[in-house]
């Protein structure tokens, strides 16, 4: 029952809601169709550190009226376009839309939907989502490909986590307490899945997280 990660949730801070295997390997490749068609026109780009210029282990695109970006200049934020093409962010597509609506329990559109290549290797170290104006709205993510070691907290960088594993086709909300929780991905366990396989060759894991950005 201590097992350090699980598939339980009990003692994760509140409004986290865990939905494993949301999408069966059926709903999972008619996702991953709609996001190959949109990659093609927003390709993963590597994204840097503020100050530092450092890259990210994680490659970045998004759909959706705002992207979330950061660079060493720049720092983080939303904007309309891609910072490589210029161009703006291709749509949410439909499949994505009806998630947000099933589980985000909030009555207004997401404007962003952040995609994030992770090979393996590829970590994301303990942050906070704290880049948007809204948080009444919770964040959805959806995962796809090989399985992670995802890592949660509480509000506080000091608070105790705890960790379990998402895997293709789970979704997460994090809504309430849970929406400004510490949390990251500590690694990619490769060869879990095989989804990705046929499109990128250096396969791991992709997250999708959908988000309110602006007040309504
Ligand atoms: C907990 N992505 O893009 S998704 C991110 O798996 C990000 O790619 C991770 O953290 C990923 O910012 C985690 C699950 C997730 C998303 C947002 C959260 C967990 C969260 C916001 C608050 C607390
Ligand atoms: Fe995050």
């Amino acid at each position: 029952m201590t097992m350090e990660s699980d598939r339980s949730t009990a003692g994760v801070i509140g409004g986290f809601r865990f939905h494993p295997g949301w999408f069966d390997r059926a709903g999972q490749e008619r996702l991953l169709r709609e996001l190959r068609a949109a990659v093609e026109a927003a390709p993963f780009y590597t994204p840097t550190m503020p100050k530092s210029g450092k890259p990210f282990s994680v490659r970045m695109t998004n759909l959706g009226p705002l992207g979330w970006v950061s660079d060493k200049d720049g720092g983080y934020r939303y904007q309309p376009t891609h910072p490589e093409t210029g161009e703006r962010w291709p749509p949410i597509p439909d499949v994505v839309m009806e998630v947000w609506r099933a589980v985000a329990d909030y009555p207004h559109a997401p404007e962003a939907c952040l995609v994030n290549h992770y090979r393996p290797g590829a970590k994301l170290g303990l942050h906070q989502d704290a880049d948007e104006q809204d948080f009444a709205a919770p964040v959805v993510s959806i995962s796809l490909g090989d399985t992670c070691l995802f890592r949660i907290g509480g509000t506080s960088r000091k608070d105790p986590t705890r960790s379990f594993r998402l895997s293709s086709g789970d979704v997460v909300v994090l809504g309430g307490a849970a929406r400004l929780a510490f949390h990251g991905v500590d690694r990619i366990y490769p060869g879990t899945s095989t989804l990705l396989g046929d499109w990128l060759p250096e396969d791991g894991r992709i997250n999708l997280t959908l988000r309110r950005v602006t007040r309504p």
